[in-house]
């Protein structure tokens, strides 16, 4: 069966992606021969990751970004992710939709998931899901998450170029993300600019940008859109292709993406030691062991070490 996923995928068949996609999400053993299969083609793609308060328009602009794509003779796929959703077993409504306009293209693939509850496990699959498409031939991977948590932030950060939508309303939130966002933004669209305070907003943010500059990061760039409209798309892309040759010239795509390389096994390994050590014994002991206040009068630090202390033990 894999072998057949395997070929599907490398046909471009949207069923086949489908298939192993679900597979993934529904956290189904995937042999390990199949993902070694998968990731061999993979490696050429790019990843945009596009991020950004709920409702800054991030989907509409991936939509038009789309169109654009198309119209510059690329492939994309596209996955949308909301930690925040509970795991839906395929496309939230809003995708379910805009995926009906590209279902006889098979240049573009959508697909949205939620989380089950294990926010690690969620950028795993997000990952995965990106390689999968990779090996489809899509050229460009684009990540849209709501920019919040830490599960966003991994996803987010696993991106080769992290685009940034504000809207006209958001200058408090400046203040508010400039030690996170400003951080792993490479560019910024301030979207709805068809609202007042675009332009205001624009400076403000390329003076934040420029007071936080140094000689080892580029300056991000500030771009206005309105995506409703189509509006500033065009330029968008070509800037965000413009920037992504720089970050591959000056060697910061290399150092990305050994990052994220680097990140992804780590992630793996913790989930597996994890997976390992909480045997149901285990869980019930410890459960047990912390049933009631007064149960509490151990350090944690004792209690963990009593806890993997049992696991040397039964190995041995
Ligand atoms: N006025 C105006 N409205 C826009 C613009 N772009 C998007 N919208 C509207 O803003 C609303 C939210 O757009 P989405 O694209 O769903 O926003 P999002 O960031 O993907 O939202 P979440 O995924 O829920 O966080 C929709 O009603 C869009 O039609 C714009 O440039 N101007
Ligand atoms: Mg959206």
């Amino acid at each position: 069966m894999a072998e057949s996923l395997i070929s599907g995928i490398l046909d471009n068949d949207h069923i086949a992606v489908s298939r192993a996609i679900s597979l993934i999400e529904r956290g189904e053993a995937v042999s390990r021969t199949f993902y070694s299969n998968l990731y061999s083609h993979t490696n050429k793609a790019v990843r945009f990751g596009i991020t950004g308060p709920p409702g800054s328009g991030k989907s509409t602009i991936i939509n038009e970004m789309i169109d654009c794509i198309l119209l510059n003779n690329k492939s994309v796929g596209v996955v949308a992710v909301d930690p925040t959703s509970p795991f839906t077993g395929g496309a939230l409504l809003g995708d379910r939709i805009r995926m009906n306009k590209y279902t006889e293209n098979d240049q573009v693939f959508i697909r949205s998931m939620g989380s089950h509850g294990d926010l690690g496990g969620l950028s795993q699959m997000a990952q995965e899901t990106g390689d999968i498409l990779e090996a489809s031939g899509k050229e460009i991977i684009i990540f849209e998450t709501v920019g919040v948590g830490q599960a966003e932030h991994d996803i987010i950060k696993a991106a080769d170029l992290v685009i940034v939508v504000l809207v006209p309303e958001s200058g408090d939130e400046i203040q508010l993300m400039k030690a996170g966002i400003i951080e792993i933004a490479d560019l910024f669209v301030i979207n709805k600019s068809d609202r007042q305070g675009a332009g205001r907003l624009a400076q403000l943010l390329k003076n934040t940008l420029h007071s936080f500059s140094n000689k080892d990061r580029l300056e991000p760039p500030v771009l206005t859109t309105t995506a409703s409209q189509g509006e500033g798309i065009s330029e968008l892309y070509q800037g965000a292709m413009a920037l992504l040759d720089t970050l591959a010239s000056d060697g910061h795509l290399e150092e990305r993406r050994i990052e994220r390389y680097r990140l992804r096994v780590l992630g793996l390994i913790r989930n597996q030691l994890e997976n390992e050590f909480w045997t149901s014994k285990r869980k019930e002991l410890f459960y047990q062991s912390t049933a009631s206040i007064e149960s509490l009068d151990q350090s944690p630090l004792d209690m963990a070490n009593q806890l993997i202390q049992g696991k040397i033990n039964a190995e041995r």
